[in-house]
């Protein structure tokens, strides 16, 4: 058998022996290398007489061809058996199997807050959205608050060092809402009909049902003729659609600077059922949403003539909503961020 013949058995042999890139690559050095045995026959060729040297070449060549084809072959194979050892490898799970995983959960007073978010749009509201640092001037000034009014001290808040401050109730806001909305309102008579939800911030002694840190939904409706029956009716229809059961409400005259006249609006505790507990102040009443009628003062500033438009505001305490509708005890569990406690709620829209 010619050198020829014996090198191509010799590396059809030992291909199919080997089973490891490893080796396959000294295979590839020992023929195809500088100084591998195909390579030696090529150099050779010096030496033989023209024609042998052209016969002997074209097969040489060949022999090469057919080596670098069957190592790239093999190379290739072996690559697909790696892969399938390391699937074969990877542990092996039935994924219909149930796994236990700890789903997360929507904090309380965003269930709440969707809840009122919908009922509000259904009936035609527009849901805004404000920052929590605004000016004196939208949280108090623009709401018929001056400079040293008492009211202030209900709502002392934090204050930032260039005079902003984080507001201490939604109301920041309805400046710049009756400000959006009241073109539309005068040049094309579309109602003014909004709610703002958002965080309010006070400097304030926490107990069961005061926190520093608390939410606060913000509704405003301004058109011709808007009256005491209209803000009773959407209370109403809020407070219905939210709890799905009767519960005792109760009107009573509040006052806010912002509004005349003002109302505070109680629902009987439905922690104690009206009996009196830290939740409600052992009052049997928890203050939910002060209301009333905006002032003219507001309107004005809003850019609203008081003479042609009248409108209401209402203050929805939307963490202590969430407290009621899931019979949370102490307002402080909300922003204690224990898992074991908020993840117990689901949206149950
Ligand atoms: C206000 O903040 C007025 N801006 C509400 C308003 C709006 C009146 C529009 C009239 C017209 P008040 O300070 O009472 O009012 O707060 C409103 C509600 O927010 C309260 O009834 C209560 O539900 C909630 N709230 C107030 N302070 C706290 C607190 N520290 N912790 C938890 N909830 C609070």
């Amino acid at each position: 058998m010619d050198k020829i013949a014996v090198l191509k058995e010799e590396i059809t042999k030992k291909l199919s022996e080997t089973a490891d890139l490893v080796d396959l690559d000294k295979i590839r050095v020992a023929y195809l290398g500088k100084k591998g045995s195909i390579t030696a026959l090529l150099k050779g060729m010096k030496d033989l007489s023209p024609e042998e040297r052209k016969s002997f070449g074209a097969e040489v060549n060949k022999l090469k061809t057919f080596a670098a084809e069957k190592i790239e072959e093999k190379i290739t194979e072996l690559k697909e058996k790696e892969v399938e050892r390391e699937i074969a490898s990877m542990p092996q799970f039935d994924i219909t199997t149930p796994v236990d995983l700890t789903r997360g959960s929507y904090h309380p007073i965003t269930l709440v807050q969707r809840q009122c978010e919908a009922i509000f749009k259904s009936m035609g509201f527009t849901v805004e959205d404000y920052p929590e640092v605004v000016t004196d001037y939208e949280c108090f000034e623009s709401l018929n608050i001056p400079k040293h009014h008492p009211a202030r001290d209900m709502q002392d808040t934090y204050y930032l060092d260039n005079g902003q401050l984080l507001k201490s109730q939604t109301s920041a806001a309805q400046n710049a809402i009756l400000k959006k909305y009241g073109k539309n309102l005068v040049e094309n008579g579309v109602p003014i009909k909004a709610i703002f939800p958002g965080r309010c911030f006070r400097n304030e002694a926490t107990d069961a049902c005061h926190e520093n840190t608390f939410f606060q939904m913000e509704g405003v409706m301004v058109d011709k003729d808007i009256s005491i029956s209209n803000l009773i009716f959407f209370m109403k229809t809020m407070l219905s659609e939210v709890f799905r059961k009767d519960i005792k409400v109760r009107l009573r005259p509040g006052f806010f600077p912002f509004v005349e006249p003002g109302f505070e609006l109680d629902i009987s505790c439905l922690i104690c059922g009206g009996d009196g507990c830290p939740s409600c102040k052992h009052s049997g009443w928890l203050e939910l949403c002060p209301c009333g009628m905006i002032h003219p003062n507001v309107l004005r500033e809003g850019g609203i003539d008081p003479e042609e438009y009248t409108g209401f505001a209402f203050g929805l305490g939307l963490t202590r909503l969430a407290m009621m509708k899931y019979g949370i005890k102490d307002i402080r569990d909300l922003n204690s961020g224990s898992l074991k406690s908020l993840s117990q709620f689901t949206d149950d829209e």
